[in-house]
């Protein structure tokens, strides 16, 4: 067998690897896709099919690199320390290869850039437009200070209550302010999150679509996620996303 011919069989074999690692490691990722935590909310199905995507996509490029080193490290070992003749036909660099990979890992970032990139954007921005220009939209503010959250409801009469509450499949509209410095709003269920900043007021759109609360599902919690001080950890709110009728009974009991 000449050099040539080696080659093509290691490249042959490789991809015996590579078919062998991309079972393994899509198992993995099924499984790992499978036991994903709950996705709450409209714009978490959004986030959560990209990560997903991602997740199939890297795992089988991993496959493919991790593939090349652990075979090239059986299959090329010297068999001793005397054994320094290169076994097989080695270039610098082989043309067509190179040319192949700079190809697709663009062809691939490209592709990732529209789907799920823009495509995401528009998913998430549209949902959120959608929000906006909802008038019955729900309207929550919700005020951030160093080491705890509090919610008001203007259109309901509820004000400075500690546990979030808000019902199944309605838009909602959180108004966000600090009162001290940067915080950020996030309920890990739902998927996005935002900065709070001092001195400005930002929104954040949600449709939550999953009953549940923090007491069973600690997803569904108030969490901040800037490093705002010794309190940040605990930094917390539980949540309660319930029926629109428990909804309506808890704000007619909260209201003032
Ligand atoms: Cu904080």
């Amino acid at each position: 067998m000449n050099a040539k011919e080696n080659l093509w069989r290691a490249f042959g074999e490789l991809v015996v690897v590579w078919v062998i690692g991309l079972v393994i490691a899509e198992g993995l990722a099924a499984w790992m896709v499978a036991s994903w935590p709950v996705l709450g909310s409209v714009e978490a199905h959004v986030t959560g099919d990209a990560t997903t995507y991602l997740i199939w996509q890297t795992s089988a490029i991993f496959a493919l690199v991790g593939g090349a080193i652990i075979y090239s490290a059986f299959r090329f070992r010297a068999k001793s320390m005397d054994d320094t003749a290169a076994p097989y036909y080695q270039r610098r660099s082989w043309k067509p290869f190179a040319i192949t990979w700079l190809v697709v890992s663009i062809a691939i970032n490209l592709a990732n850039t529209i789907y799920p990139g823009m495509v995401g954007l528009e998913d998430l921005w549209g949902a959120q437009l959608q929000t906006e220009h909802n008038k019955n939209a729900l309207l929550v503010d919700v005020t951030a200070q160093q080491w705890k959250w509090s919610f008001s409801y203007p259109k309901l009469g509820i004000s400075d209550v500690s546990k979030l509450v808000v019902p199944v499949n309605q838009p909602i509209e959180f108004v966000l302010r600090t009162k001290d410095v940067i915080h950020d709003f996030w309920v890990p269920a739902w998927g996005i999150k935002k900065d709070v900043i001092p001195n400005e007021v930002r929104h954040l759109f949600i449709t939550p679509t999953v009953v549940g609360s923090t007491a069973t599902n600690p997803m569904i919690r108030v969490q901040c996620t800037m490093i705002c001080g010794n309190g940040h950890p605990m930094m917390r709110a539980p949540v309660k996303v319930i029926t629109p009728a428990q909804f309506k009974q808890w704000a007619s009991a909260n209201s003032l």
